[in-house]
């Protein structure tokens, strides 16, 4: 754990400059008609977004894997790290788990575990892409051609049987939401029929929404490519959306932000997944070609800034309560570091968002003016935003400079010390 005086510590040399900072921000806040500084600051101290447990780890590629050292071995450890990341960010209060790649023997004991660390537990993912022990019956039954859209209906009954486990799982550890993401598709054409895997997937996924609990929320989440190289059967928001609305009524679209080809515009995907009824939910990350797994805002930080100016329209002036995950994994950066940004990015994006005159906004569109609605916009966007974001962190107990804490704080040497180089967090 990263103890709050360690951090205190660290915070004090740099107040007096965020102090100033702060002051000089909402001066020119106030002054040019933008939204109150206090109330973005206090929007930010309320915000959280969730880390996903596989996160934690370096993610791989096709081409190798180089451990950062000092990775998580079990889920309980993945606990431990996010609980570090939180307590640096003010902004993580939740782990969402990968099963089969977490898999408690001891639900409850994990439940405690993350409880006295402060830690929730976000939506529950189900693998069926890759086959595991308790589905494939010595090798006789495999995901190799879909699990949801199998031909066989005995691998359809056991990745129904899978998800509805795992919703088990999420009751036990006071999860409410199951994301679904499927691998099914067609990777040759003419291998199967559109059509029959569609119905088939959505008849699997009636059968999951029928095994959630009151108060479940459950998500479906396309991918236009990957394992599927040829057609995914949830390739598209139209195709989540269909999913959706055939799954039933707990069921919304999860937008993953690396899920989409190159210069899809995304923000307007949002707003009418919004206007459906449907939005459910966000994975952050960036990307610059396809599913990256890039730190959000590195590529494209306006069209993440566009996101957010749509979930603001969509809440009518607040950002709605939305499941909010990074969905991120990648090869050079130490896991930690790279949520420590990517949640920071995400804070940077929402504060913009919040100073959009959205009044002046509303008028210039209606008047058709193209540059003045340019303007509303930039001004939001360029915006320094980031006193604020580290204001929001400071009252939360947090890190001013999350990063330089970390470091200073030397927390993965720590780790590597304790856990050792070679350990692997990551299930693939
Ligand atoms: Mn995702």
């Amino acid at each position: 754990m990263i103890d709050r005086e360690r951090i205190a510590e660290h915070n004090r040399e740099l107040e007096p400059r965020l102090v100033r900072d702060v002051e000089h921000l909402a001066t020119n806040l106030a002054t040019d008609g933008h939204a109150d500084a206090e109330e973005v600051i206090s929007a930010l101290v309320d915000f959280s977004v969730a880390a996903p447990s596989w996160a934690v780890g370096t993610g791989g590629t096709r081409f190798g894997r180089f451990p950062a050292g000092g990775e998580p071995r079990t889920t309980e450890e993945k606990i431990d790290d996010v609980a570090a990341l939180h307590a640096l960010t003010g902004s993580n209060r939740s782990i969402s788990l990968h099963v089969p790649w977490d898999d408690p023997a001891d639900p409850p004991g994990l439940r405690e575990h993350a409880l006295a660390r402060g830690i929730g537990f976000d939506a529950m993912n189900s693998n069926t892409f890759q086959d595991n022990p308790s589905t494939t019956d010595g090798g006789r039954l495999t995901y190799k051609f879909g699990s949801l859209a199998n031909t066989d209906p005995e691998v359809r009954e056991v990745a129904v049987a899978h998800n509805r486990y795992v919703i088990e799982l999420g009751v036990a550890l006071g999860s409410q939401a199951l994301t679904v993401w499927l691998a099914d598709g067609i990777n040759h054409p003419g291998q199967a029929d559109h059509r029959d895997q569609f119905e088939r997937v959505a008849d699997g996924l009636r059968r999951i929404h029928d095994h959630l609990p009151d108060g479940w929320r459950m998500y479906t989440e396309h991918k236009p490519y990957e394992p599927a190289f040829y057609a995914t059967v949830n390739q598209d928001w139209g195709s989540s959306l269909l999913l959706a609305r055939a799954a039933g009524d707990k069921a919304s679209c999860l937008v993953d932000l690396g899920h989409h080809l190159p210069n899809a515009n995304i923000e307007q995907i949002v707003s009418r997944l919004a206007m459906a009824g449907r939005l459910g939910g966000f994975h952050f990350n960036d990307s610059k070609y396809g599913d990256d797994d890039l730190t959000t805002g590195s590529i494209k930080p306006f069209q993440l800034f566009l996101i957010f100016c749509e979930l603001i329209r969509a809440g009518d002036g607040r950002l709605p309560a939305l499941a909010y995950m990074i969905d991120q994994s990648h090869n050079v950066k130490d896991p930690l570091e790279d949520l420590i940004q990517s949640t920071e990015a995400v804070a940077i994006a929402y504060a913009q968002a919040m100073l959009v005159d959205r009044a002046a906004l509303a008028a210039a569109q209606l008047d058709n003016d193209a540059a003045r609605a340019q303007q509303v916009l930039q001004s939001a966007f360029r915006t320094d935003v980031r006193p604020l974001v580290a204001e929001a962190r400071r009252r939360g107990g947090a890190a001013i400079d999350p990063l330089g804490a970390y470091r200073g704080i030397g927390y993965r040497r720590t780790m590597i010390e304790r856990r050792g180089t070679g350990t692997v967090a990551t299930g693939l």
